[in-house]
This record gives C-alpha cells, structure tokens and sequence, in this order.
C-alpha cells in the first residue's frame, strides 16, 4: 500500500499527486452526484426523464421527489456519512432513494433483489448500516422476513423502510418532507458502494467516489454517443454497475434522454416497451441476448427503434454475437466491465469482426492496463495474462479490507482482476479465461469460498468443492463436489439447507456430484483443475452417448 492512503473510514484514496493529475486533466469535475442531478434537471426540466409503468417523471418532478425523500429521510435522523443497505426491485423507486440518499449525505450500499439474509446481513454488518429500504414483496418474494431478521441480527439498524409495508416497517410512500437544504458533500468522499462479485468467503464492498463514478458516467455516455434522443430501456437489475453507470440509467439521464425502466428483462416484459417508449439502447448479459434472439423473429416491428444492444458481464460467444446483428437488426456492442471500475468498450463505429471477437477497448485515455504472468512480469505482445488495472474511476481497494486489499491489489495501486486476457495489436482485449475461484453464472457472480463455507456447515458433508461446468445457456453452471457419508443427500436437500441459511437462489449449486474423496494438488489443495476437467469430459461424454 506504499502509494496510496488509507482513510480513516476505511477507504484507500488515490495518492494525492494522481488526485491532481485527474483534476487537471478535467477527469474529476469536482462535482457530486447529488448536484449533478440538479444541473441535470436544471438544463432539462420539462423533458422526460423517467418511465415506469404508468408513471412518466420529468427532470423537474425527479429532482422534487428527490428533495422531499432527502428532507424525509433526514428526519427519521439518517445523517450525512450514513450507510443505508438498498434492495429495490427495478422501478421509479429505486431512483429516488438513490439520489435522496446522496443528497442528505447517506451512502447507498447497492444490493440485488436476488441476494437473501446471507449477503443483505453481510452487508449491513460490513457497513454498520443505519437503515435498509427494500419493498415488501417483488417479482413473487416477501422480503417481510428478511427485514424482520436484519432488524434482529444487525445492531447498527435504526430504520426499515419498505415500500408497500405498513407497521412494524416505515412505509417507503410515508418518508416525506418539506425540502431543506443540506451541507455539501466533497466529490472527493465516497458517494456509494457496489458489490464485488468475490473470489472469497464474503463479498466486499466497493467504495466509488462521487468524481470516479460521475466521470465513469459522462464517459460512458459519451462513447456510446447517448443524446437528448436517446431512450434507454433498464432491464438488468438497476443496482448493478452495468445498467446504472456503463452508461446505463445514469448515463442516459446525465445525457438528457429517457430511462424505460422494465420490471423483468424476459422478453414478455420488454418487447411491448421497446416499441411503445421508442426505446433505442439497452443492456443484457449474454443469457438474455440469447432469449431475446429467440423471441425477435416473430416480434420484428416491435424492436424496430432498437439501435445499439450492448452485452457484458459474461463471455459473448462469436455465434451469438454474429446473429445479434443479423436477427436483432441493431448493433452490437461489447461491454466488458467490473463494479471495481475498468469499463470496455468495442466502439459502435467499429468493423463488425472486432465487435463480434473482442471485448473492447478501456474507456477512458486514462486507464492503465498491465498483462502480466504469474510473477507480476509482463507478458509478451498479444500473449494471455492476467489484467491488472488502475485508472481514474477503479478503486485503490476494497472498503475496510485490509488484509484482502494486501492481495488483491499491487504495492503501486493496480487492481488485480482476476480475468486472463489477451490484447490485440489494436489495443482490443479479448477475455481468455479467469484465474479468480468465482463463477460466472450468465453474469451473476458467485464465489467459490462462500457457497463452500455454507455446504461445509452442513453436519453430513465432510468435504466440499465448488467448480465451474460448461453450460449450453448460461455459459457455466455452478457444480458441488460433496464427501458424505451419508446416502441420499441430493440436491434437493442441500438447496433447502443453503436456502435456510439465507443464501441468495442463483448461488445454490446446479448440480451435486458426490465422490470418496476430493482430488489433491502435491502442496495438498483441493485439485479444481482436474475436477473441473473430469466433469467438463463427463458432460460431454454422456452428451454424445444420448
Ligand atoms: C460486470 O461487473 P461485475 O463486477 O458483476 O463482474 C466483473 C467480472 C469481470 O471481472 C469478468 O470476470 C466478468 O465479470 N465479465 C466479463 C465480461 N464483462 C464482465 N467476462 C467476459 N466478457 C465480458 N464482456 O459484469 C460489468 C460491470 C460493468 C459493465 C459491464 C459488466
């Protein structure tokens, strides 16, 4: 940690002489994102921005909504430095609470509606969160229990507002003042916190600054070229880094344009928006690219305003990718991003090929990127290697993770990603592989530690492994490689006995394989490789023999 500093608050700061290059170079405008939604609304008061539903907000009435919320939440006594957990379906909502909170100074800690008691009490507890706003219930879940729990188990909790609750909980619609005005933050200061995808047992929070994320922001909004005419359609979760900021909602606001906000991305819930709002640019992780590919034939007049389709988050396949093209009628652009920051992009005047083959070029001018082997030294031109990075919107470590921090990022500040990638003679990467223990689910990350501690809790399992197995969809699916002495402990059970322990659904193990004993390195660790490789052959195997 020699370049950088470590707060008090548990953050690492960039080293001060960077600070000033970034400012200088008119990266970090000094500007938060509270006040950014004031100049937002200010140049483009009466113009959409907004659609939820029946609701259609204006810049003006978003900004309004915001004030009262801020002055509502103020009074309930959430303080400026404040953590408060957010856990919001998609909809109106989400933005309001987001912006109210960093207006009266609070920290948004931004989590998915598909985490559960597990990753939600986690978080609070990493944050020592004074408040959690969720909704009662969404897309077929109460979360009534959930809140009822955090409430019993995180001591720090003053507040649970639920929107569409009554008492115990404080109704969402019931936080409302007068406005009022508040201290000004520094741009500097985190703004929010995002989740790591994690390689280890507890996934860890992402500091962002209001200067890193609002650069990320303009940036990304630039390079995809969004405008007062552009309407982008939220169909991912919004708390996630891709749809909020790759340019995603805010983006598109920061732009002038209109956010079509989507309870679900299926394409039952987005075909009939796309062609109602006039909808021109979304984001989907590679899973949904493919349903949607499948649903567009016989929908082809109601995607005609679609212009751009970005996918990210996981491995875009080159088949895929071609027909994106051909069958969606738009074009395609490749987003490889991270909640720690980085953010690439295949630019929309690109040739196709590049577009179809790589995962884009890093956003800004300013984002430094190593390639490097297993000794940190630089690979050769065009050779794989893992991706480090540190730039002016990637953080220089994880909130109140020291230890962690220790390996994950380099004495000089670079993050290590975890991804092994290759770069093109262009300047292009193209992502290889992954040497982080972590899955990537269609884009939903789990990692391997964490599901391994809750199946080791088990009392009948002696040993446990989780590993990635190729999936025709999803691109992997999470398997468990069990040691039991006990018959019949099959999926079913260990589904309901992860469940219990509040672990969110897409990380319970898609399939459980159960063996004598767990294969060994010759230093004695569990052999990922050979397992992985064992059942990648088997797969295929009892494929061809069906
Ligand atoms: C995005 O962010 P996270 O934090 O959920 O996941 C980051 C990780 C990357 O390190 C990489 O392993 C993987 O997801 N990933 C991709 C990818 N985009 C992300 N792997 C292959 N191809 C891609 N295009 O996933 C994220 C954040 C902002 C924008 C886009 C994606």
């Amino acid at each position: 940690m020699s370049a950088a500093t470590l707060g008090l608050d548990g953050t690492v700061a960039w080293p001060q002489e960077i600070a000033a290059a970034y400012r200088a170079a008119g990266y970090w405008r000094d500007q938060t994102l509270a006040d950014a939604l004031r100049t937002w609304a200010a140049r483009s008061g009466a113009d959409l921005a907004l659609v939820c539903g029946k609701r259609r907000w204006s810049y003006r009435e978003l900004d309004a909504r915001v004030d009262r919320l801020a002055a509502g939440l103020q009074t309930l006594g959430i303080q400026p430095g404040a953590r408060v957990v957010v856990q919001l379906p998609n909809c109106a909502e989400w933005l309001v609470v987001f912006f109210a909170l960093l207006r009266c100074g609070a920290l948004p800690v931004l989590a998915l509606p598909a985490q559960r008691l597990a990753e939600i009490g986690s978080f609070c507890a990493q944050s020592a969160a004074v408040a959690y706003i969720g909704a009662a219930d969404a897309a077929g879940y109460d979360y009534r229990p959930l809140a009822s729990a955090l409430r019993a188990c995180c001591p720090s909790l003053r507040s649970v507002i639920l929107d569409g609750a009554q008492h115990p909980f404080i109704p969402l619609a019931s936080v409302d003042a007068e406005p009022t005005s508040f201290a000004p933050a520094s741009a500097a200061a985190v703004a929010l916190f995002q989740l790591s995808g994690g390689s280890t047992g507890t996934p860890k929070l992402i500091p962002r600054t209001h200067n890193d994320y609002l650069y990320s922001v303009e940036a990304s909004a630039s390079v995809c070229q969004l405008s007062r005419a552009s309407v982008y359609l939220c169909a991912l979760p919004m708390a996630h880094n891709f749809p909020l900021s790759s340019p995603g909602a805010l983006g598109t606001l920061a732009a002038g344009g209109c956010v079509v906000i989507a309870p679900q991305p299926s394409p039952t819930h987005t075909f009939g928006l796309i062609a109602q709002e006039r909808v021109t640019i979304t984001a989907l992780v590679p899973p949904l690219a493919r349903l949607w590919l499948e649903a567009a034939p016989s929908h082809q007049q109601q995607l005609a305003s679609l212009d751009v389709l970005q996918v990210g988050g996981a491995p875009l396949d080159r088949t895929t990718a071609e027909r994106i093209t051909s069958v969606l009628g738009c074009r395609l652009q490749q987003v490889y991003g991270m909640a720690e920051g980085l953010v690439n992009y295949t630019r929309l005047d690109d040739p196709l090929e590049r577009v179809w083959t790589t995962q884009g070029r890093p956003l800004s001018p300013a984002d430094e990127l190593r390639i490097v082997d297993a000794e940190d030294r630089d690979v050769a031109p065009g050779a794989p290697g893992q991706l480090l990075t540190r730039g002016p919107y990637t953080i220089r470590g994880y909130y109140r993770a020291a230890e962690h921090n220790r390996h994950a990022f380099t004495a000089d500040g670079f993050y290590r990603t975890g991804d092994l990638v290759r770069m093109t003679a262009d300047g292009y990467l193209v992502v290889v592989g992954r040497s982080k223990d972590q899955i990537n689910r269609g884009g939903e990350k789990i990692a391997a530690a964490e599901v391994e501690q809750h199946l080791l809790a088990h009392p009948h399992i002696q040993a446990a492994t989780l590993v990635a197995v190729p999936d025709q969809w999803l691109g992997e699916r999470a398997c468990a490689v069990i040691v039991t002495s006990v018959a019949g402990i099959d999926r079913p059970t260990i589904a309901a006995f992860l469940r219990s322990r509040g672990l969110a659904d897409y990380k319970i193990p898609d399939v459980i394989r159960v063996v004598d004993a767990l294969p060994t390195t010759p230093v004695g660790k569990i052999d990922k490789r050979q397992l992985r490789d064992q059942l990648t052959a088997a797969q295929a195997h009892s494929r061809r023999s069906r």
